[in-house]
């Protein structure tokens, strides 16, 4: 596999991003606030963390990624289309009546191993990957993505007990907490309040870090791999719109792409100033 230097990624993350903007400005629609916020995340993860190979991609040792936020998908697919799993050509299709780049996540697309949008429920079809792997005592790791607002979805909170009864340190779930979900901010719609304190109380590890710094990401991601016998929290602090001046922290770009060529020029050159 190849070896990618922290230095490496800060690029690699710019390059999603720009990735994203073009998806949703050919398609005129789709999620750039929680696809922006998370993009770090996903370099790091797909470039330095985990064990993937899109030559192999059924390889039964492989890491396992559920993007459970699902409506993130041109995060995903510009990180998959990065890493080689299918040609960059094909996110022009995202969103359009012939193309398998749906507007959420979806499994027939090359790398991707769940679909996803429905809220909440990819926590526990993480958890089904980690207890399989555990049958198998293979020691692959699964990956979970959920979103803060996702979080305010009940079965996430039965998934957290499960994780914990059954010991899955196989498992690290990490939170895009960047404070927005659909329209407006979570605190107004529904108080998280504190979740590593909630996380630890239903028998989690829990990690804090600011999830747009790659260095953090990276130690988050390591030290999570060494704890035992819990699954594993992190709470990545995220600005959502990331990069792109006039959509960051702004709950009106959750779901809207820059309204004309001036916008798209505008998110460009932000990202290329990163
Ligand atoms: C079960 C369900 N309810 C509602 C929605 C509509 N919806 C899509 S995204 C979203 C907000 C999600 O917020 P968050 O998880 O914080 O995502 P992020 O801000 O990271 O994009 C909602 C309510 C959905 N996709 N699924």
């Amino acid at each position: 596999m190849e070896q990618y230097y922290n230095n490496d990624l800060k690029p690699i993350a710019r390059e999603i991003r720009k990735k994203i903007i073009e998806m949703v400005y050919t398609a005129k629609s789709g999620h750039p606030g929680g696809s922006l916020s998370i993009t770090d995340v996903l370099a790091v993860l797909y470039f330095k963390e985990m064990h993937v190979d899109p030559k192999n991609p059924d390889d039964p040792d492989r890491d396992i990624l559920v993007m459970s936020k699902g409506h993130a998908s041109p995060a995903l697919y510009a990180v998959l289309a990065m890493k080689g799993y299918f040609p960059d050509d094909l996110l022009k299709g995202f969103r359009s009546i012939n193309s398998d780049f749906e507007g959420h996540v979806h499994r027939g697309i090359p790398g991707v191993e769940s679909s996803t949008g429905s809220l909440g429920q990819g926590l526990g079809v993480a958890i089904g990957f980690a207890l399989s792997a555990k049958l198998d005592k293979n020691n692959k790791r699964i990956y979970a993505i959920i979103g803060d607002g996702e979080m305010e979805e009940g079965n996430i909170w039965e998934s957290m007990l499960a994780a914990s009864k059954y010991h899955l340190d196989n498992l690290t779930a990490i939170v895009d907490r960047n404070g927005i979900q659909l329209d407006g901010f979570t605190e107004n719609i529904m108080p998280l309040g504190d979740i590593s304190e909630k996380a630890r109380a239903f028998g989690w590890n829990t990690i804090t870090i600011d999830g747009n710094d790659i260095d953090q990401v990276i130690g988050s991601i390591e030290k999570a791999k060494n704890f035992r016998d819990k699954p594993t929290m992190i709470v990545a602090k995220t600005i959502k719109g990331k990069g792109v001046s006039y959509m960051e922290n702004n709950p009106k770009y959750h779901g809207a792409p820059p309204k004309n060529d001036d916008e798209y020029q505008r998110a460009l050159k932000d990202i290329e100033a990163m």
